[in-house]
């Protein structure tokens, strides 16, 4: 009795010892594949992945675009993630528009869920609603907003 609980330990010992191996192996492979998959377009932040195809469009395109694929127009929630979108507008050399609007009511920018937003990124003097007409947030290379216009073309960022 003794004896075969033993075994039965130092067969389990093996068997963790051979997928410890295995899911060092799948890390690996895994954390390769990744850089693969976000170069160049993509940037990862934590949970969370950016992610360009290079469309452009206006700003309900745009978000229906990113829902479609499962994702939703990038919207950063701290300056890690703004970061991440001004990196990718930078090398594109184009400028995006954000998961941000205040198209429900003037001068409250808020997600696309709703909520108010948290983090903002405002070139000084924005937001200022020019003619009246800008509701949609573009971010510039250098990572600071404007509100503009949401009929404009601008690039598509999703976020997953
Ligand atoms: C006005 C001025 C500019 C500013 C633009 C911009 C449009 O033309 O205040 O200085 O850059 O608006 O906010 O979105
Ligand atoms: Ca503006």
């Amino acid at each position: 009795k003794g004896d075969s609980g033993l075994s039965e330990i130092n067969l389990l010992k093996t068997q963790v010892s051979i997928l410890e191996r295995k899911l060092d192996t799948l890390q690996n492979s895994f954390s390769k594949y990744k850089k693969v998959i976000m170069f160049p377009n993509g940037r990862i932040v934590g949970e969370k992945v950016f992610m360009t195809n290079g469309y452009e469009s206006s700003f309900e395109n745009l978000k229906q675009r990113c829902f479609q694929a499962g994702g939703q127009l990038a919207s950063p929630r701290n300056s890690a993630e703004n970061t991440a979108i001004q990196q990718i507008v930078a090398l594109h050399d184009k400028a995006v528009f954000l998961g941000i609007n205040d198209i429900r009511t003037e001068g409250q920018f808020q997600y696309l869920n709703g909520q108010a937003i948290t983090y903002s990124n405002w070139l000084p003097g924005e937001p200022n609603n020019d003619r009246g007409i800008e509701d949609c947030v573009e971010v510039f290379a250098d990572g600071k907003w404007n509100d503009r216009s949401c009929k404009e073309t601008r690039l598509i960022i999703c976020e997953f």
